[in-house]
C-alpha cells in the first residue's frame, strides 16, 4: 500500500513549520541539514512520453524515510533544456545515535517537484548505465570538502552516475523495478580511460573527471563516461587510472 492523503501533506507541512495557506507552494522541497557522509549523484532526467516537462524552478531531491536527505536541485532555464541534474546525498553519520540519513547500502528515493501544478512525483526511476531501472543504493563516504594544498578548489565527494526516469504518475513515477531484475548484463564494465574520446589517454581526460567530480560540468563528458574504471563511481581512483594509463 502506498496511499497518500492530503492530511499527510498537512502533517508534513506542519513538521516543517510551514503554515498551510491557499496558493502556497506546499510541495516545494526544503533542504535539511547535511552530514559529512556524502555521495553526489549526477545524470540526466529521462522523460517518458507523457511525463511533465521540467521548467525553470522545478526541483529534484533525495528522500529517505520520507525525509529529505540531499541538497535540492533546482532547474534553471539552461538545465531544463539539457535535463542534467546533480545533487549531493547526505548519509547517516555512524558516530551519532540519531539516524540522519541512509546508511551505505540503503535505498534512497528520488522525487520531482513541479512548481506550476505544485505536484510532487515520487519514486522516480533510477537507471543503471545500461538504461535499465535498478535499485540504487547509497554509497557515500566521509570525506573532507577539499584538499587544501591543491592550487584549485576541488571537493572529493564521490559521484555516482545516475539517470532518473520521470513518468506522469505522481505516486510511482517509474520507480518500480520491472519484471526481469537487472543483472547488469548489458553494462560494459571494461575500463575506458580515454574519457573525452579523442583516441588518446592524456591529462585532459583526468581534467574531465575532475570537472565532473567538482560538479562543475558534465555537459561535454557525461558522468557515466567519467567513471573511467567502470566501478560505478566517479572518484579520485578514476583520475589515478588515467594517469597510470597515459599514452
Ligand atoms: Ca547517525
Ligand atoms: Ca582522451
Ligand atoms: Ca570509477
Amino acid at each position: 500500500m502506498n496511499t497518500t492523503k492530503p492530511s499527510r501533506l498537512s502533517i508534513l507541512a506542519s513538521l516543517l513549520g510551514i503554515t498551510l495557506l491557499a496558493g502556497e507552494s506546499l510541495g516545494q522541497f526544503v533542504p535539511g541539514g547535511g552530514t559529512l557522509v556524502r555521495e553526489r549523484v549526477a545524470g540526466v532526467l529521462r522523460l517518458s512520453s507523457d511525463a511533465p516537462v521540467p521548467v525553470d524552478g522545478d526541483q529534484i531531491a533525495a528522500f529517505y524515510n520520507g525525509q529529505i536527505v540531499s541538497e535540492v536541485f533546482q532547474f534553471t532555464v539552461e538545465s531544463a533544456e539539457s535535463l542534467e541534474y546533480s545533487v549531493v546525498v547526505f548519509g547517516d553519520d555512524p558516530s551519532t545515535e540519531e539516524q540522519e540519513g541512509p546508511a551505505v547500502g540503503e535505498t534512497v528515493e528520488f522525487r520531482f517537484y513541479r512548481q506550476s501544478t505544485n505536484v510532487v512525483y515520487k519514486r522516480l526511476g533510477t537507471l543503471n548505465q545500461g538504461g535499465e531501472v535498478f535499485n540504487y543504493q547509497f554509497n557515500g563516504q566521509e570525506l573532507p570538502d577539499f584538499i587544501g594544498d591543491l592550487p584549485f578548489p576541488i571537493d572529493l565527494i564521490p559521484t555516482a552516475p545516475l539517470d532518473l526516469r520521470l513518468t506522469n504518475d505522481p505516486e510511482d513515477s517509474g520507480g518500480s523495478v520491472g519484471g526481469g531484475d537487472g543483472d547488469g548484463g548489458e553494462v560494459d564494465d571494461t575500463p575506458n580511460y580515454d574519457v573525452d574520446g579523442d583516441g588518446r589517454i592524456t591529462i585532459k581526460d583526468a581534467a574531465e573527471i575532475l570537472r565532473v567530480m567538482s560538479g562543475a560540468s558534465f555537459r561535454v563528458v557525461p558522468a557515466a563516461r567519467a567513471d573511467a574504471n567502470k566501478d560505478g563511481k566517479v572518484d579520485i581512483r578514476d583520475v589515478i587510472g588515467v594517469l597510470r594509463n597515459r599514452t
